[in-house]
C-alpha cells in the first residue's frame, strides 16, 4: 500500500472489540487521525501511534449521537455492532438501526467511502461442499446474518441513491489462528484483513463491492473474482495450523459445524422465553 494513500480523519466503530483492537494501531497507516468509537470502554488514546487518536463513545442505536460521531470524518470503517447470533431485538438496535444511522450520517456529512464489516453468515446456509461467489443469492443463517445482509443492501442503496461508495467485507473468521476444522476454510489473518481494509478504503470506483474476507486457504469456499478490481492478494494461509487443528476430534458428520459454511450459527435459536 502506497504511503500517500491516506485520509485525514478516519472513523473506526467497534474499536473496543477484537478486530477493533487489532485495527486501531494498523489504521494509522491510512489516516492522520483515527477516531475510535464504541459503546464499551476504549483504552485511553495512545501517544506513540502513527496517527493521532480521538475517542468518542457512542451507542450506534442513538441516531443523534451517530450523527455527531461521523461529523468531520472522511471515511468510515464500520465494525461496531453485535457480532454473534442473538435475539432479534438486540440485533435490531445495534446492527440494523446502527447501520442506518451510519449511512444517514455519512450522507449528511458528505462521507464518500465506507468499509462495512459484513460476515460469512450472510451466506451461512450454503453447504461446505459448495463453491460460491459474491453473486450467489444470500442465505443468511440467523438474525445476525440477516442484519449483515440488510447492511449490504443499505450500502447498495446509498451508492445508487447518493453515490456513497462501500466495500462490504464478508469476513470469514478473523482470529489469531483457526480454532476448528471449519475455520481452516474461513480463516482470515490479521495481516490479510489489514490489506483488505486498505484496498477497500482506497481503490477508486468501487460502487458497492462485496468481497469475501479469507486468507489463501487450501480448501476455500469463496471465489473473489467479482471483487478482482480491489487487487486483494492474500499472503497468509491456514495451512500451517492444519496439523494442530486436525489433532483434535472432528465434529460428527451430522454436526452443522461440518455441514454448513456458517457452521454452528445455523443451529442457534429460537430465542423464546
Ligand atoms: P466484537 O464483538 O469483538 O466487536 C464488536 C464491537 O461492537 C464491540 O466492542 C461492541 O462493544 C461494539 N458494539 C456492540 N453494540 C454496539 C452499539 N450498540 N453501539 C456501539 N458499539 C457497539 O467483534 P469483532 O470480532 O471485533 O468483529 C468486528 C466486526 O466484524 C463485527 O461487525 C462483526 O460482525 C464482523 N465480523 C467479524 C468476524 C471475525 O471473525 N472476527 C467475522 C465476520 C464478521
Ligand atoms: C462472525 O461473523 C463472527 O463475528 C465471529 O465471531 C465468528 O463467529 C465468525 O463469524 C465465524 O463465522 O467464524
Amino acid at each position: 500500500m502506497s504511503q500517500n494513500l491516506r485520509v485525514h480523519r478516519l472513523l473506526l466503530t467497534g474499536a473496543a472489540g477484537g478486530l477493533g483492537f487489532v485495527l486501531r494501531e494498523r489504521l494509522g497507516a491510512f489516516a492522520d487521525i483515527v477516531r475510535l468509537s464504541d459503546i464499551a470502554p476504549i483504552p485511553p488514546a495512545a501517544t506513540d501511534r502513527q496517527a493521532a487518536e480521538e475517542i468518542v463513545p457512542c451507542n450506534l442505536a442513538d441516531k443523534a449521537a451517530v450523527d455527531a460521531l461521523v461529523q468531520g470524518c472522511d471515511a468510515i470503517v464500520h465494525l461496531g455492532g453485535v457480532s454473534v447470533e442473538r435475539p432479534f431485538e438486540e440485533i435490531l438496535e445495534a446492527n440494523i438501526k446502527g447501520v442506518f444511522h451510519i449511512y444517514e450520517a455519512a450522507r449528511r456529512h458528505n462521507v464518500r467511502r465506507v468499509v462495512f464489516a459484513s460476515s460469512n453468515h450472510v451466506i451461512g446456509f450454503y453447504r461446505q461442499t459448495e463453491r460460491i461467489d459474491a453473486n450467489a443469492r444470500r442465505r443468511p443463517d440467523g438474525y445476525y446474518g440477516l442484519s449483515k445482509s440488510f447492511g449490504e443492501d443499505m450500502a447498495s442503496f446509498y451508492f445508487d441513491r447518493y453515490g456513497i461508495e462501500t466495500v462490504s467485507l464478508r469476513i470469514g473468521s478473523s482470529f489469531p489462528e483457526p480454532k476448528d476444522r471449519r475455520m481452516m476454510s474461513t480463516w482470515l489473518s490479521y495481516d490479510d484483513l489489514t490489506q483488505l481494509v486498505g484496498k477497500a478504503l482506497f481503490t477508486p470506483n468501487v460502487g458497492h463491492t462485496v468481497v469475501f474476507g479469507a486468507s489463501d486457504n487450501r480448501d476455500a469456499w469463496w471465489d473473489n473474482h467479482a471483487a478482482a478490481h480491489l487487487g486483494y492478494r492474500p499472503q497468509d494461509s491456514s495451512e500451517r495450523f492444519r496439523a494442530q487443528v486436525e489433532s483434535r476430534p472432528a465434529p460428527a458428520a451430522t454436526d452443522p459445524a461440518a455441514i454448513y459454511q456458517g457452521g454452528a450459527f445455523t443451529a442457534q435459536g429460537p430465542f423464546e422465553g
